[in-house]
């Protein structure tokens, strides 16, 4: 069994990051990143704490406009066309969740899409599935990484996706059907969850339940990857595998914290890199 480290893959990626930026500096252009953060969720500041030092580490420059829970759509809205304007930020992130009372899909499209880092706005996602060049979502576009690190074949796979949001598990099958792999996605409506991951090759979890994928659900050599982050009441952070168990039967696996999660920040810094590169050849 191997363990896939995203913390020490997301290390390597940084240093080519870096490089990659101090060659932008160069031709005049530091690649800026902004973040919109709203309210006081303790874990969407975590992340954004960490994204703000990734890029700090990397040289990217980065600013965080926080709002109170209470912010107004428009005040929102507003605060994105300027941002959309500026022409020292190459990307621009919304830490997700918003409050119930802003319209989560009027934000998103609101973005630019050449600023869209997350790839979250339906262009980029129309173009993702349709396998063009775009802004890959962080987090699927992490496990890709992880896979290429680790030589996982992806052609002719079945793979099992369990969970399906807008931002891990659309954009996963997307990723995976352009690498020809073949995909069945799973979600809270499936009748017999084991049924399709039992017969994976490689099984994907992202919906934020501990525990959810057992021994008893995976084949024998799987490969596993956990996309879940989950806090216990003692404080500790979980996946959504069965990872003490899980493990004993795959070939390959993803531990939480240090799987995915450092990979998501590490493509984020990618992609703004990728954004700012893209302003340069259109300045030209
Ligand atoms: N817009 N909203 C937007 N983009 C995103 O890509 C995210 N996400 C998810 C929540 N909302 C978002 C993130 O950044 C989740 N997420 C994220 C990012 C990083 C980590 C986990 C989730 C991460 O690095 N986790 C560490 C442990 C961190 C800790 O100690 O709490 C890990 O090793 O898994």
């Amino acid at each position: 069994m191997t363990i896939m480290d995203g913390k020490k893959l997301s290390s390597k990626i940084k240093e080519k990051v870096k490089k990659d930026v101090e060659e932008l500096k160069k031709k005049g252009i530091t690649p800026g990143l902004a973040v919109i953060l709203v309210g006081d969720d303790p874990a969407s500041h975590t992340y954004v704490g960490m994204k703000s030092k990734a890029c700090k580490e990397t040289g990217i420059y980065s600013v965080v406009h926080e709002f109170p829970e209470s912010i107004s759509e428009k005040e929102l809205l507003s605060t994105i066309d300027m941002i959309n304007e500026n022409p020292n930020i190459h990307g621009l992130l919304i830490q997700l969740p918003l409050p119930k009372h802003i319209d989560t899909t009027k934000i998103l499209e609101r973005v630019s899409p050449q600023k869209d880092v997350d790839g979250f706005h339906p262009y980029n996602m129309g173009r993702l599935v349709e396998g063009l060049d775009t802004f890959a979502p962080c987090t699927p576009l992490g496990v890709m990484e992880l896979f290429k690190e680790y030589d996982i074949e992806l052609k002719g796979k079945d793979v099992c996706v369990v969970g399906a949001s807008n931002i891990v598990g659309k954009p996963m099958w997307a990723l995976l059907v352009n690498a020809w792999a073949t995909v069945d996605i799973c979600h809270i409506e499936t009748k017999d969850l084991k049924a399709h991951t039992k017969r994976a090759d490689i099984v994907i979890v992202g919906v934020g339940k501990p525990n959810l994928i057992t021994e008893d659900m995976v084949k024998e050599g799987v490969i596993v990857v956990d996309i879940g982050i989950n806090k216990l009441p003692d404080g500790k952070l979980v996946g959504d595998v069965d990872f003490e168990n899980v493990s004993k039967k795959a070939s390959y696996i993803t531990p939480v914290p240090g799987g995915v999660g450092p990979m998501t920040i590490a493509m984020l810094l990618k992609n703004t890199v990728k954004a700012a590169k893209n302003f340069a050849k259109e300045a030209k």
